[in-house]
């Protein structure tokens, strides 16, 4: 899979992507990552890629012209989709990563907080996109994000194909407690089922587990999840037991 990258700041891309499982996948050749300088597509003596807002107001504004020659000419003939990154987007989830991750090359504009010019979403952009409810100064931060989260669904690049099936969110549910050795540390004890040796009551433990911690932090997660009969009986069990600690 191939992304395309289009920012004022090429240079912020050099370290995020040269560690890790990302530029493992580079190297494997399994994806492909291409940071290119809107200014290059810019044109005129002073290769201006903003402009100041008609109709006023602070701050400046992207032109269309440059972000529409590096799509155009990045794309080739090809159909490949480009996102807009703007804060004013559709919000980028892990349903999206593994959609995108469908797409044998996708391109990503990176925008700026004071704004791009309304016909690069309504024109050229397959979607304006976000990554969350705040603001950043630019879209770069989000485009690694993206690359990072589209990347672990393209075949090869996490190593064990199910661990990423298994993950959080994929799932639907906030992860089980993790713990390593030692299995004691500083007083702080492992839970004694990981040592049972039961393979049921471990799996039956963990999920019991990330069910709690999704009903405690993310509950609207919880309220959209996939839940087996198993599950539904947890947590009616979890609820009888809290009820019963609150009346002595
Ligand atoms: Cl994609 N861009 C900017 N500038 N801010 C954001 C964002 C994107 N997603 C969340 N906040």
């Amino acid at each position: 899979m191939r992304f395309d990258i289009i920012t004022i700041f090429p240079e912020m891309f050099a370290s995020v992507f040269s560690g890790g499982i990302i530029r493992k996948a580079v190297e494997r050749g399994l994806i492909q990552v291409n940071v290119h300088n809107l200014r290059d597509y810019a044109t005129g003596k002073h290769r201006q890629v903003d402009d100041r807002p008609f109709g006023g107001d602070e701050g400046m504004v992207f032109k269309p012209e440059p972000i529409f020659a590096a799509v155009e000419s990045l794309r080739g003939g090809s159909d490949a989709p480009a996102y807009l990154l703007s804060p004013q987007g559709r919000r980028f989830d892990q349903r999206l990563a593994e959609e995108w991750a469908r797409f044998p090359r996708i391109l990503l504009i990176c925008g700026r907080y004071e704004g791009v010019d309304e016909r690069v979403s309504r024109f050229l952009a397959a979607e304006e996109v976000s990554i969350g409810d705040y603001v950043l100064t630019g879209g770069e931060p989000a485009a690694v994000v993206i690359v990072d989260a589209v990347s672990r669904f393209v075949p090869g690049v996490v190593g064990k194909e199910e661990s990423v099936a298994r993950d959080s969110f994929s799932r639907g549910l906030l992860d089980f407690p993790h713990y390593t050795r030692p299995r004691e540390f500083r007083g702080m004890k492992t839970p004694e089922v990981l040592f049972s040796g039961n393979h049921g009551k471990i799996s039956s433990w963990r999920r019991k587990k990330a069910l709690e911690k999704t009903r405690l932090k993310r509950p609207d997660l919880l309220a959209k999840a996939d839940l087996s009969p198993e599950d539904r009986k947890l947590l009616e069990r979890m609820d009888k037991e809290r009820k019963e600690r609150k009346t002595p």
